[in-house]
């Protein structure tokens, strides 16, 4: 086996110490660390971002996997030099108004951090003032919304009439998930895409920023 698939291994299996050890080893042997990224602490991340979409994993094994791959990069991140950053895009992520479910907000991060973007998580309870102003603030690729009850998904649509009024609408995509969200829905409230799972709301991520 060699280093990088031990590295994916040990992500997938949610090992920290073992991950943290190996990754440890792999600077030590001198391997680029932009690799040691991708092809290792990344790619076992794409392997539990597809088992949770296919039912094979599950919430804290997920979370588990998530922990190990952040444990190795941020013992590699002080080695990119700056034109390596690993950045792919900024995404906003919140839980809408009234809301306090975060748990597959908190995947949805994770998933999206194991694949490079910068996720700027505002919590939950989030109201369309605050979305507007963080939107402002930090000028992301895309806003993603989460909601988990019937009664605040019509948040999401509040949120994005409050955008399209300050005009901020056009310059960043939208997408929209949470149990009781449908495609229909989100195509009503005019946002750019819905992901039914963790995984796809990152691939929707990186697929919308292009
Ligand atoms: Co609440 N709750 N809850 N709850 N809760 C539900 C959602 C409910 C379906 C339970 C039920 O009645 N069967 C029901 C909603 C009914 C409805 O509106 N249709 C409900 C209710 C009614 C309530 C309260 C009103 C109960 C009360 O107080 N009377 C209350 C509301 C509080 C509030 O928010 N204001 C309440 C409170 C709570 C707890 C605080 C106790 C707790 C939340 C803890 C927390 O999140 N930190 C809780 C929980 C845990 C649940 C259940 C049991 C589990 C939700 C969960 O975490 N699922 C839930 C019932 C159920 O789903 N079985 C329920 C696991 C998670 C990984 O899945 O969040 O769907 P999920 O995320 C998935 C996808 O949806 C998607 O990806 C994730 C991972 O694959 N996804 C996105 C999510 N966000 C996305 C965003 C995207 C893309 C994809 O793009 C940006």
């Amino acid at each position: 086996m060699s280093d990088f698939e031990k590295l994916s291994d040990g992500v997938i299996a949610g090992e920290v110490d073992r991950v943290v050890g190996l990754t440890q080893e792999a600077i030590d042997d001198g391997l680029e660390p932009k690799k040691i990224i991708n092809n290792g602490l990344i790619a076992g991340m794409s392997v539990v971002g597809q088992r949770f979409k296919d039912g094979d994993m599950f919430v804290p094994e997920v979370m588990m996997a998530a922990k190990a791959m952040k444990s190795g990069v941020e013992l590699v991140n002080p080695l990119l030099t700056d034109g390596e950053t690993s950045s792919k895009g900024k995404v906003l992520l919140g839980t809408v108004a009234g809301d306090l479910h975060d748990i597959g907000k908190n995947l949805v991060g994770m998933m999206m951090e194991s694949a490079s973007l910068d996720v700027i998580d505002l919590g939950t309870d989030v109201d369309p003032e605050e979305f507007v102003e963080a939107v402002k603030e930090h000028e992301p690729n895309v806003l993603g919304m989460s909601a988990l009850l019937t009664t605040t998904m019509l948040e999401m649509q509040n949120t994005i009439e409050l955008l399209e009024e300050e005009g901020l609408r056009n310059s960043l995509k939208i997408i929209v998930g949470g149990a009781p969200v449908t495609p229909d829905f989100a195509e009503e409230i005019n946002a750019d895409g819905w992901s039914p799972d963790a995984a796809s709301a990152k691939d929707q991520a990186l697929e919308l920023i292009g």
